[in-house]
């Protein structure tokens, strides 16, 4: 059987500090524009779609920083996109910062949405691995300050029925986590859309070369996919924003972890790929029969544990 949903990957290039939501828009309905002649059913945007990588900026009080923050989704910078979408009838993928209220408390996320073709928000999604840290380090190049931003998300690693298939989200450093994929692998995911900001060079380590942090970057997605059986669309946000560059190298890759589209610039670019939902089964009920190869009572660990503990000394 095929199942095919056609994706269309939007990579966007450089968002600069001093550039409006609407500019970024305007860019991201050209990319809407290109996915829907390309007759695809789903657009996925990267993370933080609308805005500069604003935690490389510290921020004293909240006021300033607040400025990079959605109050509401969707607001009169991003109703186009949801109007246009549903007028084409398009699934959207959108990444942005969450500012919310919730027991008379704010709380601010780092956050993905997915909505369908009829533009109805179906599923939502909160980066639960924050890189970085909360405080001005004078030690590194360059802030990663998404620790003092961003409170890890509360939704877990959510997959929802939508677009004919089970579908779910992360974001960025996420990719990274083998956790990540199979929570999502144990709710039978078939897709997996997911944004990043990666900076080229890593702001601790002059010796990290951008070609083995495109390596890492790759590996991670492509690993997820073939260990879980699903489709991964990795989509960057990339080019120099104020002088800071950021990794290009957005893909789709195949449930058996290849690669079928990558991106070969370093601006605006759409890859897309029809993506057969079906093709996941054969992972899923072979090599990958969670339900007949699992053995989680040799797992506790990965839940009772956190921090990495070596064993204790021999005699
Ligand atoms: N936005 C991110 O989460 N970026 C991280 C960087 C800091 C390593 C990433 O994992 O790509």
């Amino acid at each position: 059987m095929t199942r095919i949903l056609r994706v269309g990957g939007a990579q966007m290039g450089p968002i600069q500090k001093a550039e409006t939501r609407d500019a970024a828009v305007a860019r991201m309905l050209a990319l809407m524009d290109q996915a829907v002649d390309k007759g695809c059913d789903l657009i996925v945007y990267p993370e933080l779609t609308l805005t500069t990588f604003f935690p490389r900026w510290y921020a004293e009080d909240e006021a300033e920083f607040d400025l990079w923050f959605e109050h509401e989704m969707p607001n009169a910078a991003t109703r186009p996109l949801f109007d246009m979408a549903k007028e084409a009838g398009i699934g959207l993928c959108l990444g942005y910062a969450e500012l919310t209220e919730d027991d008379g408390k704010v709380h601010r996320y780092n956050t993905c949405i997915l909505v369908d073709k009829s533009g109805r928000m179906v599923g939502k999604y909160r980066k639960v691995h924050l890189p970085g840290h909360a405080e001005f380090d004078p030690e590194r190049t360059w802030q990663h300050l998404e620790n003092r931003y961003f409170e890890p998300g509360n939704l877990g690693f959510p997959v929802g029925r939508a677009l004919g298939g089970n579908l779910g989200m992360c974001i960025c450093n996420d990719r990274r986590w083998p956790e990540t994929y199979r929570v999502m692998g144990l709710q039978d995911v078939e897709l997996v859309m997911l944004g990043y900001n990666t900076p080229t060079g890593n702001s601790m380590s002059e010796e990290e070369s951008p070609e083995l942090r495109m390596f890492h970057n790759h590996m991670s997605m492509q690993a997820g996919a073939y260990q879980n059986g699903t489709w991964v669309v990795g989509v960057a946000k990339c080019g120099d924003e104020d002088g800071h560059e950021l990794m290009a190298g957005s893909v789709i890759v195949s449930p058996d972890g290849v690669i079928v589209a990558e991106a070969k610039t370093m601006g605006d670019e759409l890859i897309v790929a029809d993506c057969d939902l079906d093709k996941c089964r054969f992972n899923k009920e072979t090599i990958f029969d969670f339900a007949a190869h699992r053995r989680p009572e040799h797992y506790r660990l990965i839940v009772e544990r956190t921090g990495a503990e070596p064993p204790e000394a021999g005699e």
